[in-house]
């Protein structure tokens, strides 16, 4: 007798785990058996999860996508076909976009400043590189870009360490796609945010920023686009600006990274 196929009915995924539930058999089942893989069609790996409507799988691996299928057995050991594939891509660990160590991936988009990598003490206890982001004057703007995941948005939100040297309101803009088309979220030194439904958003992230003191600033990118166009998703991180005023080193980056909003 084949016992007919069965469907997964959820996912939930916790570092490194995923729980599988299906509906049950129509027809009589004794059990279930759980197969997976790396590759559609081709399952490495199974699990006989009894006569429970769910399984735990561990030790999966971040940003890897695993296919799965059930099946139901009776009594007799008879089998059934696999279930309909489902598959599920496992969330990436952060994304190290920039590290300080040089300014190669950096590409000036206007002005006539200068970005380089410098060591700086303070920047964590052993003291890092870092990038030291300068302009020509005070009240000149020169504009730097680095390539953020593009398509790839499973970590949505973006963290980043910064100090200023000079008390200019340099600022930061994370350029992103959106339902609705190109979008710029602006993250500037100042106590008030901005927000609409027009291609730029601004957030204040306080005067404090300006302390001369280095800061880590983490923003959920989904969220903040949200919050000012409730309507809209986002599509794609294209990438990181940063838009700084002053002569010579004026204002320090280390370590933009991207990661899971969990
Ligand atoms: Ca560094």
């Amino acid at each position: 007798m084949v016992i007919a196929s069965v469907f997964f009915a959820q996912a939930m995924v916790w570092a490194g785990q995923l729980t599988l539930a299906w509906n049950p058999s129509p027809s009589p089942a004794v059990g279930y058996r759980l197969y997976w893989g790396t590759s559609s069609g081709n399952y490495s790996q199974s699990a006989n999860a009894g006569n429970i409507d769910h399984y735990t799988v561990d030790g999966l691996a971040e940003g890897e996508t695993y296919y799965f299928v059930v099946t139901a057995y009776d009594i007799s050991e008879n089998e059934s076909d696999y279930s309909e594939e489902l598959s599920y891509a496992m969330p990436s660990s952060a994304i190290v976009i920039e590290d300080g160590e040089d300014a190669t991936n950096w590409v000036k988009t206007s002005g006539s400043g200068l970005v380089t990598s410098i060591f700086d003490f303070d920047v964590s206890e052993s003291g890092s590189d870092v990038l030291a982001f300068g302009s020509t004057s005070a009240t000149i703007l020169s504009a730097y870009r680095v390539p953020l995941s593009g398509s790839d948005i499973s970590n949505k939100n973006i963290t980043w360490k910064c100090k200023y040297l000079q008390a200019l309101n340099s600022f930061f803009v994370v350029n992103i796609s959106s339902t609705f088309g190109a979008r710029n979220i602006y993250y500037r030194p100042l106590d008030t945010s901005t927000l609409g439904a027009s291609t730029n958003i601004f957030y204040g992230i306080g005067i404090a920023m300006k302390d001369g003191a280095w800061h880590t600033v983490l923003r959920n990118l989904q969220a903040d686009l949200k919050a000012a166009q409730p309507t809209n998703n986002l599509l794609s991180i294209n990438y990181f600006y940063v838009y700084v005023y002053g002569s010579g080193d004026s204002l320090l980056v280390d370590d933009v990274s991207l990661s899971a909003t969990e």
